[in-house]
């Protein structure tokens, strides 16, 4: 059975992103050559990167998706190569046959965006692969998850509907200290929903599984520190979002999923100091 990667002490691990995509949001097309893509994983990893996520399907609003040979093609050979030289990788996908193949292929950890709910035979599979399984919040698929963003208190349906995904995967043979749960930020969510679920994002710690979050570069914080009705564009909402990396930290999550390594380990590393130097001065 592989077990999930220690936090260090004080700080979320970070969790690189590796997209092999032609079209993601935040830095669509730039890594989609296996060889780039395996340079920007390498990258990561000398950043300081503690694990990295290789996705091969763009998950944007309004995204089309890959047949399952094209998200294979895309994502195997970047994740065996990372494995191999010795990464803790994790496959972002909603397929089980991606996710066996990938397992095959050296990735030590499931990202399943939909959390087992696109694909019936995924919880299945990832009972019989024994490996940790990220279950991300989910309401549909991208082409049209924005307009499932309706709630009447998002915290609590997100935290049922994650708690219903553990039941069902558990039921399904995974073991609950696999299950690593995501609030799924930016999926069927307005701004407000992600700011509702930041603001209570200790309450998802509470319930004693490993917490991933994923807020780096997304919409939400476009507008932040930018005029209004002038969104920032993808690659500089990196204050942004090392700022709530900040808050994360605090909330004692699991991992932070980010693109840029250096702005976010800096901003945890804050944390950390601050906390080691809290605890020196009450030993
Ligand atoms: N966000 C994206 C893709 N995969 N996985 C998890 N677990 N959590 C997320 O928030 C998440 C994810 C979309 O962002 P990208 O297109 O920049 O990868």
């Amino acid at each position: 059975m592989i077990g999930l990667p220690t936090r260090p002490t004080g700080r979320p691990l970070l969790m690189g992103v590796v997209n092999v995509t032609p079209d993601s949001f935040s830095d669509g097309g730039r890594w989609f050559d296996a060889d780039a893509a395996i340079a920007h994983g390498r990258e990561l990893l000398a950043q300081g990167a503690d694990l990295l996520d290789v996705g091969g399907e763009s998950t944007r609003p309004g995204a089309q998706r890959p047949d399952e040979q094209e998200e294979l093609r895309r994502v195997l050979p970047v994740v065996t190569e990372l494995a191999a030289e010795g990464a803790w990788v994790s496959v972002d996908t909603m397929r089980s046959a991606v996710a066996a193949r990938a397992v095959d292929h050296g990735a030590r950890i499931v990202n399943d965006v939909s959390g087992g709910l696109a694909d019936p035979a995924m919880a299945r599979v990832v009972a019989g692969l024994s490996v940790p399984f990220v279950a991300m919040h989910w309401r549909g698929h991208s082409h049209d998850m924005q307009t499932r963003a309706v709630y009447a208190d998002v915290v609590a349906e997100v935290r049922d509907e994650l708690l219903a995904r553990v039941e069902a995967l558990v039921a399904a043979g995974v073991a609950p200290e696999h299950v690593v749960l995501d609030p799924g930020l930016g999926f069927a969510k307005t701004p407000e929903h992600n700011w509702q679920l930041l603001a209570s994002l200790r309450d998802l710690v509470r319930l004693g599984h490993p917490v991933l979050v994923g807020t780096s570069r997304k919409r939400f914080l476009g507008d932040i520190g930018a005029a209004p009705g002038a969104p920032l564009p993808p690659e500089q909402r990196d204050a942004a979002t090392a700022a709530t990396s900040v808050l994360l930290a605090q909330d004692d999550v699991w991992a932070v999923r980010v693109h840029d390594i250096p702005s976010t380990r800096a901003a945890v590393e804050v944390v950390a100091a601050v906390r080691a130097a809290r605890a020196g001065a009450t030993s």
